[in-house]
């Protein structure tokens, strides 16, 4: 863990969060500040600071990271109608948080292409 990182803290539960899955290496919950009518963020459970980090790194905890995506979209409804999952990397990409996330978008028609 590492001490002052926001989704480590959720993780631990030190910060509430609205978890909607959770695997042994995973933990999704909702964005606190949602742009679609779901928005959830899958976070490794251990502190890698993007996807390509975790990739190397973890390669096992990457493709949980993955299949905990899959375990939303299908119990949020989204697998049928699609989805968007998102991964804001760095200062281009406007990643706010340091511990890798994958936001996973749906539940209204979405729009491309990003801005
Ligand atoms: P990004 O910009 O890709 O790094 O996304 C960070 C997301 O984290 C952003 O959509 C808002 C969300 N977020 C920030 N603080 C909190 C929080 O305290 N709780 C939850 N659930 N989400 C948060």
């Amino acid at each position: 863990m590492s001490t002052d990182c926001l989704f480590c803290k959720i993780v631990v539960g030190e910060v509430p969060g609205d978890v909607v899955v959770e695997s042994d290496r995973s933990l999704a919950f909702r964005d606190i500040d949602p742009q679609a009518p779901t928005h959830v963020l899958v976070v490794p459970r251990d502190h890698h600071r993007n996807l390509a980090a975790v990739a190397v790194d973890d390669p096992a905890a990457a493709t949980d990271l993955l299949q905990t995506v899959a375990k939303v979209a299908e119990q949020e409804g989204l697998a049928e109608d699609g989805y968007r999952v998102v991964a804001n990397t760095g200062e281009h990409g406007q990643q706010s948080v340091d511990h890798v996330h994958l936001h996973v978008i749906g539940g209204r028609q979405l729009q491309w292409p990003p801005g």
